[in-house]
């Protein structure tokens, strides 16, 4: 038997990919989202190593259950794949702050649940792997991403220590940073927009949403890529701590270090 992998948000876009890369691959798959049925026909529907079940990931004990049924079924999970998430798009003042934790809800504090649920069978066998889905947004904010850059910055730092403390334990971990994918992420159906109008930012979020609805759907990324790129680097023994997709990410991340050292460097100069 190859190995058992759990994979959230595998209804749509990336985790889909994900779920079917390591179908082909010849593992057993148990993939979720909020509806089962949903998660089946992504995946191509009925598969005898696909098991689909429900879960929302804001729901903690669901977590639980999942991750228990999980390992009552097949004996371990292997992989955990935290792909879960969405985008609040918009300037922070056009926010309400229900629609900033909702944000923090679901990308970190609900990525944190299935963790939680999923770590304690991982230790006790001594391995494992945790793949996170953060994003280039989780190195490099911009205006009209403060709000999710804010829940993905956040993932990155609780990874960062999470991974260091599971490491001695036998439990890899794995940050990947997409650029723009093509999935429904820019779409209206995924993606939220901020609902306060302020006339100081009207002409700018006019051109942020945009810019939203011309890259929706052509973005220069392929999920399909990303996800055989995952599946590879799960079944090496030792997995890099952080896979930046894309050349546009690559761009980004790259321009980013480069303006912290020379921030760092003249620091110095100030005391
Ligand atoms: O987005 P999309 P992606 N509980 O909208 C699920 C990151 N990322 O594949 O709504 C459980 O096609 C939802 O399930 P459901 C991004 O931040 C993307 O691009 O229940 N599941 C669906 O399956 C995210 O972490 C880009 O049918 C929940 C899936 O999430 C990951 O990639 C760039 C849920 C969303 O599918 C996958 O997003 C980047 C909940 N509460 C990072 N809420 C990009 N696409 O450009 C949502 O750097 N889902």
């Amino acid at each position: 038997m190859g190995k058992v992998w759990l994979v959230t948000g595998a209804s749509r876009g990336l985790g889909r990919e994900i779920a079917r890369a390591a179908l082909d691959a010849g593992e057993t798959v148990v993939a979720t989202a909020r509806s089962a049925d949903a998660v089946r026909d992504a995946c191509g529907g009925e598969h005898e190593r696909l098991h689909a079940l429900a879960l929302d990931i804001t729901d903690a004990e669901a977590a639980n259950s999942v991750a228990a049924e999980t390992t009552e079924r097949f004996g371990a999970i292997d992989v955990l794949v935290n792909n879960a998430g969405y985008a609040e798009l918009g300037f922070f003042e056009t926010f309400t702050d229900a629609a900033v934790r909702r944000q923090f809800e679901v990308n970190l504090f609900g990525t944190m649940n299935v963790a939680r649920a999923v770590a304690p069978h991982m230790r006790e066998r001594r391995s494992g792997l945790i793949v996170t889905i953060s994003s280039v947004s989780g190195l490099v904010s911009n205006a009209g991403g403060a709000v999710y850059s804010a829940s993905k910055f956040a993932v990155e730092g609780w990874v960062e220590g999470f991974a260091q403390e599971l490491e001695p334990l036998g439990v890899r971990s794995l940050l990947v940073e997409p650029g723009m994918l093509r999935t429904d992420f820019m779409d209206r159906k995924s993606a939220s927009f901020g609902s306060i109008d302020i006339p100081d930012y009207a002409e700018a979020v006019a051109q942020y949403r945009a810019f939203v609805d011309g890259a929706n759907g052509n973005q220069p990324g392929d999920p399909k890529l990303l996800a055989t790129r995952i599946v590879a680097l799960a079944s090496q023994g030792k997995a890099p701590l952080r896979l930046v997709f894309g050349d546009d990410a690559r761009q980004w991340a790259g321009a980013k270090v480069d303006q912290l050292r020379q921030e760092i460097a003249q620091s110095a100069d100030r005391g």
